[in-house]
């Protein structure tokens, strides 16, 4: 081989080289490029999550309060990244449970519910619904996604509609040794005349979960509707309270329902003997605990509303509907 010939596959040598190094520089730069301008294309590899970073010089709300004096979120749309949650949630493999009242002409609400449920609630997690009725025959079959169970257990029926109110208090914490702690991690208590019309996830979920009320948003503490007769055991003074929780949305872990439930049915029970009622039933009760056992999470009223109340600018989402009833119809007697 002549010297001519070895310089010149040489030089071809180099420049394959060259090609290959120019192409390797060039995917490195487009995936750099990718990593900047689209923070918010989110895929997991592995261990590794990309989403968007937080930012520490921006507040993600400024119209509302997002944070209690005690440090617990309030949930509103725009504060959480569902990504994260999610895959926090999922590595601890949890399990929701989810009750519902349905006695008497109630058992009419289940169907959409749980219907709306599956399209909305903790998608993609564990859920199990239980549905507590008087009529366990018209509680119809309904087709659920993997992962998801329906329980249904009877129930006394009670004449009074306050007592089936009330009563809900005894039934939790009775299930709760019998039934929930085998078999679930956490607990979210709802009324049942209600839709599902947006997402709710683990973004809700903590150790004890109450529900800003949407009729009592931003009142004045004096002027919320808390019990007010010194003699009950649901007595707030007007000098004290933090937020009014609505009765229709609670929540927690086993072990902090059984102890929200058991001080609410004994603080009936005790107001009972004495012939007093609190203004609002179970919902004076449960606000009387909140206020003095605070909760760790708070949900925006995005979580319980009623259109009733109209849509202020706050609001950007409407997650749980009250669904409008003929009040005449539904609650008379059998
Ligand atoms: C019946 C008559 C008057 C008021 C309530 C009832 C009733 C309530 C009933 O017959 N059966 C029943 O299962 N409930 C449960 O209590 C439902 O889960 C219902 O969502 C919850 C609270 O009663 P609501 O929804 O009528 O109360 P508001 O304050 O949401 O209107
Ligand atoms: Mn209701």
């Amino acid at each position: 081989m002549s010297i001519n010939r070895a310089e010149k596959i040489c030089w071809k040598k180099c420049w394959i080289l060259n090609y290959v190094l120019a192409f390797l520089l060039f995917t490195i730069w487009c995936f750099s490029m990718m990593w900047r301008w689209h923070p918010v294309v989110v895929y997991a590899c592995k261990e590794q999550m990309i989403y968007s970073q937080p930012e520490s010089n921006k507040p993600t709300r400024s119209d509302v309060l997002i944070l209690s004096p005690w440090l617990a979120p309030i949930v509103w749309n725009g504060t959480y990244n569902s990504v994260i949650l999610n895959a926090q949630f999922h590595q601890r493999n949890v399990r929701v449970g989810i009750t519902v009242f349905a006695t008497k002409k109630y058992t009419i609400f289940v169907q959409n519910f749980i219907d709306t449920a599956e399209k909305y609630f903790m998608v993609g997690h564990k859920v199990t619904y239980y549905v507590f009725t008087d009529r366990v025959s018209d509680i119809p079959a309904i087709d659920l996604r993997e992962g998801r169970h329906l329980v249904v257990l009877q129930v006394p029926t009670y004449q009074r509609w306050q007592d089936v109110s009330m009563r809900r208090m005894e039934m939790i914490r009775h299930t709760s040794q019998e039934r929930f702690i085998n078999e679930v991690d956490y607990l979210v208590c709802v009324d049942v005349d209600m839709i599902f019309s947006d997402e709710i996830g683990v973004e809700i979920l903590s150790n004890l979960v109450g529900t800003l009320h949407p009729g009592m948003f931003s009142v004045p503490r004096e002027s919320c509707t808390y019990e007010r007769n010194p003699q009950s055991e649901a007595y707030i003074p007007t000098d004290d309270g933090d937020f009014y929780y609505a009765g229709g949305f609670f929540g927690g872990t086993i072990e902090e329902i059984y102890k929200l439930t058991n001080f609410c049915h004994n603080a009936m029970m005790a107001d009972q003997a004495k012939n007093i009622e609190a203004i609002w039933h179970d919902e004076s009760y449960l606000n009387k605990y909140l206020l003095y056992h605070k909760p760790t999470k708070i949900l925006s009223p995005e979580y319980l509303w009623d259109d009733d109340f109209g849509r202020p600018d706050y609001l950007k989402r409407r997650r749980f509907l009250a669904v409008r009833k003929n009040h005449y119809q539904i609650r008379n007697r059998r």
